[in-house]
């Protein structure tokens, strides 16, 4: 079994609660203390933190959204004095300004250990070579799996996105044998590679870690086809660390979350009310040890189930499913919640397109209308029209009768609709409404 620290990792379940309630407690007093924003918040609820008894209570605590900490940037929220903080990282948006984090020494320290779990689990070693193209930058991918693959004293290949084709060279030259990226990047790569006319066989990579988008089973399949390895899905958020919130075992039956440091919890986006195990709902975390910017119940709008037996792997971790949308990406068409993800599955199940495409919202006399850009394999692409008419009918149909209603697919010719270095763009919505 590969764990980077099975103390915490495989803890009996009541002894995990004690240390998470413990943490919880200092928690709630600190921020009552030290930011003001919270005290207020708790004060208009009528609560105060000797309030919180157990892990139940939990529920009694205010909400955080992404929109409170944008009405405190950029620093509002923080818990300690500026001079503590040593490093300041930002998410941005697709409005408005950008949600700033900072870490303390301390927080720095918790975010290498959960990104070593997290690449031990992706059965990294001190022997490994880690490619990290994920973006260096006030992005958290590039420097959380550094910190976390330094930790576990492996030899990182601090690359960062972009520059494809150097990228293959140097996976190819350098032995690299974990590679991070987004998954859309993932794919990328392997397309370029075979561009390149490098095989597969001519790498030595043997797992990637590949995160901050959603991406379908289906997808998992192709990476791990052309790249000749194991994918393995791990997840966070800036606001709560960066990634190594969660991260999948060798099992692959959901993601672990670190729930020492961060608490979990599923509610009804709609009515905020706390649902049990495998429902699903909009996930929500409190931090339990962070200082610079702990965060109270932070609705991350990502929809998912938790899951608490026991997993094979022997670690005791809640386990949450693959991240299904978000509460905003979701689109929503003639009143029907529409995730790229489903489309996605859909696509790939077919075999004969690419996994890329691109969703069009748009509004025609009042009505929505939604298109499906899907492009097709060079192969398919020099079969006959009606080959292509045939095909193009085909995905309609599988489409409409996963999504319930109608939509327009149009296939496009290979290597048209726009590759990403970081998170893939799927969603056009022109509608203004
Ligand atoms: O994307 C952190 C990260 C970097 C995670 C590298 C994994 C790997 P943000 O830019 O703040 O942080 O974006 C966070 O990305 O709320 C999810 O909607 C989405 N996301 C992150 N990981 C996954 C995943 C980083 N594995 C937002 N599956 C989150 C689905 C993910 N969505």
């Amino acid at each position: 079994m590969r764990y980077w620290d099975e103390h915490m990792e495989c803890m009996d379940r009541n002894t995990l609660q004690e240390i998470q309630l413990k943490r919880l407690v200092e928690t709630v007093k600190r921020v009552y203390t030290s930011v003001p924003y919270y005290r207020r918040k708790m004060q208009e609820l009528g609560i105060i933190p000797e309030d919180i008894k157990s892990l139940d209570d939990l529920k009694k605590l205010p909400f955080t959204t992404k929109q409170d900490l944008r009405d405190n940037y950029p620093y509002g929220l923080f818990a300690v004095p500026l001079s503590e903080i040593v490093r300041i990282h930002a998410s941005s948006g697709t409005t408005g300004k950008p949600t700033v984090v900072g870490y303390t020494k301390h927080d720095i320290g918790i975010w290498s250990e959960v990104m070593a779990r997290t690449l031990v689990a992706a059965g990294a070693d001190k022997h490994s070579f880690v490619q990290i193209a994920y973006g260096y930058g006030l992005f958290t991918g590039g420097l959380g799996v550094h910190y976390g693959a330094e930790r576990i004293g492996a030899s990182v290949i601090p690359i960062s996105s972009g520059n494809t084709r150097r990228q293959i060279q140097i996976m190819v030259d350098f032995g690299t044998t974990v590679l991070a990226c987004t998954p859309s990047y993932a794919l990328y790569l392997a397309e370029t590679m075979e561009e390149m006319g490098i095989d597969k066989s001519q790498l030595k990579l043997k797992s990637g870690v590949f995160g901050a988008e959603p991406w379908s089973e289906n997808m998992r399949k192709e990476i791990e086809s052309k790249l000749n390895i194991k994918a393995y899905d791990i997840y966070g958020l800036s606001e709560i660390i960066g990634p190594g919130v969660s991260f999948e075992c060798e099992y692959q039956c959901g993601m672990h979350i670190n729930e020492d440091h961060f608490l979990p919890e599923i509610i009804n986006p709609e009515t905020g009310e706390v649902l049990g195990e495998g429902e699903y709902g909009e996930l929500v975390f409190t931090t339990i040890t962070k200082e610079g910017l702990p965060l109270i119940r932070y609705r991350t709008r990502d929809i998912t189930a938790l899951h608490y037996d026991r997993c094979k792997c022997g670690r005791t971790l809640v386990r949450m499913e693959k991240v299904i949308g978000r509460t905003d990406d979701m689109i929503i068409i003639r009143g029907v919640n529409v995730f790229p993800s489903q489309i996605e599955s859909v696509l790939l199940e077919m075999g004969e397109v690419e996994p890329h495409y691109q969703l069009i919202v748009d509004r025609v006399n009042n009505l929505d209308v939604l298109e499906v850009l899907v492009e097709v394999s060079e192969r398919m692409f020099s079969d006959e029209v009606k080959k292509l008419e045939q095909l193009e009918k085909k995905i309609t149909k599988a489409i409409e009768e996963t999504l319930g209603i109608s939509v327009k697919v149009r296939l496009v010719e290979p290597k048209t609709i726009e590759r990403s270095e970081g998170k893939a763009k799927r969603v056009i919505d022109k509608r203004k409404i």
